[in-house]
């Protein structure tokens, strides 16, 4: 299996693009646009389209090496059964998960604001993963398509990096994979909290893994392939 040495910190990782998987986490209309649940949370959700363009340099990379691409929805079923009531009560009360919203009902499978952005659109034969907590392994089949496929290293961009981004890290950490966050393609309403965020990854040797940006996750497939 050819190998290719991604510029990262705290150190480069040599990786194996056939055993990677790039996952874009919730990329979603409902996160990005308003009117959706990050608006109903009470965020600026203008502040995450910064990592629109670098998530589709990545996407494009990942599909001209043949890396495996993972597409990662937040969002409950139509009678909202597999919404813990915990997580409905948060929020704006006008405005929960499952109410109307101008992108259809916020935060539901299947309604417009739940679905992918226009411009990072998963295209054909690419994994599309519903999760309803932050975590992209939390009650979804994502294990089992990266067992099945012998996936060991997981790129990782989308929003928000203290959040979702990061929860998923965590699990996929815990689970044994190097993972590495594309620093410019991950967003937060927060830009302190996607400034520590990071940092929180790479702190104390990688304790959850490696960071890096979209640019340099490109130059080391085109690297390896030449
Ligand atoms: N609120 C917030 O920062 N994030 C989420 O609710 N979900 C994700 O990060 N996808």
């Amino acid at each position: 299996m050819h190998t290719a040495t991604l510029d990262a910190e705290p150190k480069a990782l040599t990786f194996a693009p056939a055993a990677t998987a790039l996952l874009v986490i919730d990329m979603q209309r409902d996160f990005l646009e308003p009117g959706g649940f990050g608006e109903a949370l009470g965020n600026d959700v203008g502040l995450l389209r910064a990592a629109i363009g670098p998530c589709r340099d990545a996407l494009a990379a990942a599909r001209e090496h043949k890396v495996l691409v993972v597409h990662t929805r937040e969002g409950h079923r139509p009678d909202l059964a597999c919404a813990p009531p915990a997580k409905i009560a948060r929020g704006d009360p006008a405005k929960r998960i499952g109410d109307d919203g101008p992108m259809g009902r916020i935060l539901v499978r299947g309604e417009y604001g739940h679905d992918i952005i226009d411009e990072l659109a998963p295209v054909a034969g690419e994994i599309v993963i519903d999760k309803p907590g932050k975590g992209a392994f939390h009650q979804t089949d994502l294990a089992q398509i990266l067992q099945n496929r012998g996936i060991d290293t997981l790129i990782v961009c989308g929003v928000t990096t203290e959040v979702c981004v990061h929860t998923t890290i965590r699990e996929a950490n815990d689970r044994g994979y190097h993972c590495v966050a594309l620093a410019d393609a991950c967003a937060s309403y927060f830009p302190e909290f996607h400034r520590v965020g990071l940092e929180m990854i790479k702190a104390q040797g990688g304790i959850f893994g490696w960071v890096s940006d979209s640019a340099k996750f490109a130059s080391a497939l085109s690297a390896a392939a030449a």
